[in-house]
């Protein structure tokens, strides 16, 4: 058997000794006493050496190839468990199965011990795990930068259906497997203080800050391993140690040192994950965490570059940075600051080269994710940013003059300080003016970033304004989480679609084969089981598989529209029981999502999700037609068994909110159909898939902003619609919270009282209209085995390999450099 690059031969017995080894010498366990746990670290740790070998090797090969690199920038690495995947971009699964089976272990359990690095909240964090994945497997050099956080996003679970939140403490106390410690690469990162004039050797009048205290930046690479090939490039993950001995002198100087000081000890600015997803709270500690990220990764660009032996003039030449969203923009500041204090640059060479080098991805239009930070605040923390910011802008504001003279208008809206009762700082204007290429995540989500967001900018910068539709991993989402599909899809277009994805289109010719499609549905119903399977053993609810399984799984949001789900479950309910001649297929609605810890609105939904699943599983008027199951703490590995186990996948936005959204990606790629609205990357899934083998309903973008215009009134829809009034009413009612009545109101007052903000209302006839075809098609099994076959065959553009590529060609002008 050979392995990766068809050319290492993988040395069983030495590689059982190194397992053995690693029992005894790291974690202290005998052959004899080790439990499952003790050997999937072991297992881990003897794989994690083979694969920190290749990353210095790449590392070295990179640096002497004098090629381009790509530097992604995210406070969010979502990445999930690494052994599996590792094991099948290494070409080791069936080896190492084969090798553990000797020691007496079965390998799925060794995986099964695996907790999930969960350093990253949803969609973003995951969208980067999925870029790191595709840039390996397609040897674009990279480094990817992120935190290494103590504590990852919150683990969930129910009391009496409400949310309650624990710490993730994902290391164990043995530490990750995969982790590699770099100790030489230690960053000093300074805080607070102020800035001082002086005159350089050469008479010339500088400026540079003198921090008040310095934190201490350890790096923890973990390995990006590329698919089918020698290439491994690092995560580098920065974790917060305060220095050794403390400089207490500094910390205490009376000048310096504010009551907030106090709060501040180093080791909390890695310690936990903020919560948050798509909210900004203005937080002084995530402004630290946003800063220490910054200036670790930027040092270390810094000191890659100059250990390769060139010039700081060609840093741009062959550096790029990619900021995930607005979270890492102080980089361009920080950079701006080493190479005027620093490398003693003139402001226009320094701008010269961070304009050339920074590219900025937005991924949210919603108002209240836009990243602000008070002037107050910055000046604080970082007086010498705070400088720099006010000299990009005070240039910005003189191109502004000169396009619009004498408009101020335009300058207020414009400018990166927003003026008002305290300045704040724009970080999104930050970027677009700091950097050469700024992308939207689908094309309509791109469109409405030039039409709605900054149609200014785009007139000032033409050009700037790009599009990269988002793609997900095929490895992980279909070859790693569904070998039953991926062995049907090798055997009829070969094995190389893990890494060419468009031989999938190859499967449309058999969409109609009959015996093609039995197979196929075949497959689904085995993942429907497994999925049943967990829900059982860890739920306790029976669920029958002929049942059509319509998941809804992302993070709680209103815009995302859980609650639209929720109305139409209950509309379902009230026809079971008070329309004699209604009849459904069988259905399962499943729902896995956190909510932000302080979003109260997004608690309660997950609250009136849970006793409205009470109720219906248990009521026997209902003939087991109708189910719900809301899966505690979803996170990546609970994905890999819900995205293969779908029928239906839950897309419903409010159009023009959702940005891309990449779950819809791995539903329709895993043989779901979605149903969905004209919003993100659903809308050019549709384009690909053809509009039979899709259902989308809902109003438009330019709909919903016309009714918002116009005076939206959810009460016309409540009146007018008899089973969406008997739907919301429930919610008034104590039927799903015995003796408790108005325990749900909460919502109901939202979307009527409350205006109804993402028009649920207005959506709801149309959706539920939508549902009864989706039931009328779906008892057509050769029709419904028709169409899931052509969703998995017209996916292949949402391949992160393609996302990759068309950055690497449109933005960050990269060549692959394969590792012999
Ligand atoms: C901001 C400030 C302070 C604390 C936290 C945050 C914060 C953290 C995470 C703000 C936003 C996020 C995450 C946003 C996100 O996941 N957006 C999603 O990105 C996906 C990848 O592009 C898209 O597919 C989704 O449509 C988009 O919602």
């Amino acid at each position: 058997m050979t392995t990766r690059g068809q050319t290492q031969q993988f040395d069983k017995a030495a590689f059982k000794a190194a397992v053995q080894k690693h029992l005894v010498t790291t974690y202290a366990q005998t052959v004899e006493t080790a439990d499952t746990r003790s050997w999937y670290l072991a297992v881990g740790r003897a794989l994690a050496e083979i694969s920190t070998g290749s990353l210095l090797e790449t590392e070295k090969f990179v640096a002497e190839s004098n090629a381009r690199s790509v530097n992604y920038l995210s406070l969010e690495f979502l990445i999930g468990r690494l052994t599996g995947n590792n094991l099948i971009s290494m070409g080791l699964y069936e080896d190492v199965s084969g090798a553990v089976e000797e020691l007496g272990l079965n390998l799925s359990d060794l995986l099964e011990e695996e907790r999930d690095p969960a350093l990253g909240n949803g969609g973003l964090g995951r969208l980067a795990a999925c870029f790191m994945d595709s840039l390996a497997a397609q040897e674009y050099p990279a480094v990817g930068y992120g935190l290494h956080y103590e504590y990852g996003l919150f683990r969930q679970s129910f009391e009496n259906g409400r949310q309650v939140e624990a710490p993730d403490a994902w290391r164990g106390i043995e530490g990750y497997p995969w982790e590699v410690l770099r100790p030489e690469l230690n960053q000093t990162v300074g805080l607070y203080g102020r800035v001082e004039s002086y005159i350089n050797e050469d008479g010339e009048n500088c400026r540079r800050w003198v921090p008040a205290l310095n934190v201490e930046g350890v790096a923890w690479d973990l390995p990006l391993i590329g698919y089918d090939n020698k290439s491994v490039y690092p995560l580098r993950l920065w974790e917060c140690r305060s220095p050794a001995p403390f400089n207490l002198a500094r910390f205490n100087d009376g000048d310096y040192v504010g009551a907030q000081y106090g709060q501040l000890e180093a080791g909390n600015v890695t310690k936990v994950l903020y919560p948050n997803d798509n909210h900004d709270q203005g937080k002084a500690l995530r402004l630290m965490q946003q800063y220490f990220h910054c200036a670790c990764s930027v040092a270390d660009i810094l000191r890659r570059h100059f250990a390769a032996g060139h010039k700081i003039e060609d840093f741009a030449k062959l550096e790029a940075i990619q900021l995930n969203d607005t979270h890492p923009t102080i980089a361009i500041p920080e950079l701006m600051r080493i190479l005027l204090d620093e490398q003693n640059l003139d402001w226009d060479a320094a701008w010269a080269i961070c304009s050339k080098t920074f590219a900025y991805t937005n991924h949210t239009l919603l108002p209240e994710a836009l990243e602000t930070w008070s002037e107050a605040l910055i000046s604080e923390m970082l007086p010498r940013h705070m400088e720099i910011i006010f000299e990009i802008n005070h240039r910005f504001m003189s191109l502004v003059e000169k396009k619009w003279p004498g408009n101020n208008e335009i300058k207020r809206k414009l400018s990166i300080i927003e003026e008002g009762p305290q300045r704040m700082v724009r970080m999104a204007n930050l970027c677009v003016v700091s950097t050469y290429a700024v992308n939207g995540v689908a094309a309509l989500h791109s469109e409405l970033v030039k039409r709605d967001l900054f149609p200014e900018f785009h007139e000032l910068f033409p050009g700037r304004l790009h599009n990269v539709t988002n793609g997900v991993t095929p490895r992980r989402w279909v070859k790693y989480c569904n070998p039953g599909l991926s062995a049907l899809i090798s055997e009829k277009v070969g094995d190389d679609w893990p890494k060419k994805l468009e031989k999938i289109a190859g499967l449309e010719k058999f969409a109609d084969d009959k015996a093609f499609q039995k197979r196929y549905m075949a497959v689904k119903k085995e993942n429907k089981q497994r999925l049943a399977n967990w829900v059982e053993e860890n739920m306790g609810i029976e669920l029958d598989t002929d049942a059509i399984f319509d998941i809804q799984i992302k993070r709680l949001h209103e815009y995302k529209r859980q609650h639209l789900n929720l109305v139409h479950i209950l509309s379902l309910y009230h026809r079971l029981i008070n329309e004699p001649t209604f009849d459904m297929h069988p259905r399962v609605f499943f729902f896995g999502a956190k909510a932000a810890p302080g979003y109260a609105l997004a608690k309660d939904i997950i609250f009136a999700i849970n006793k409205v699943a009470e109720k219906v599983n248990n009521d026997p008027r209902l003939g087991g037609k109708l189910k719900v199951v809301f899966i505690p703490d979803y996170r990546v590995s609970l994905a890999e068994i819900l995205f293969p186990a779908a029928d239906v996948s839950e897309q419903i936005s409010t159009a023009g909110k959702e940005a891309s959204g990449t779950g819809n990606m791995k539903f329709a790629l895993n043989g779901a159909l979605t149903i969905g609205t004209m919003d993100g990357a659903n809308v050019e899934m549709r384009e690909e898939v053809g509009d039979e083998n899709i259902f989308i309903f809902g109003l438009l973008v330019d709909e919903v902003q016309k009714l918002l215009e116009e005076g939206y009134d959810p009460y016309r829809y409540y009146h007018a619609d008899s089973l969406l009034r008997a739907s919301l009413d429930l919610l008034e009612t104590d039927e799903f919270t015995p003796g408790k009545p108005g325990q749900l109101a909460a919502i109901r007052h939202n979307l009527l009282e409350g205006g109804d903000p993402y028009l649920v209302l207005a959506d709801f006839a149309d959706y539920a209209k939508t549902h009864e075809k989706i039931d009328a098609e779906y008892r057509d099994q050769e029709n419904w085995a028709r169409k899931a076959i052509l969703n998995t065959a017209l996916m292949s553009k949402f391949s992160s390999d393609r996302s990759i590529r068309d950055y690497a060609n449109n933005i960050w002008n990269l060549k692959p450099v394969s590792k012999k």
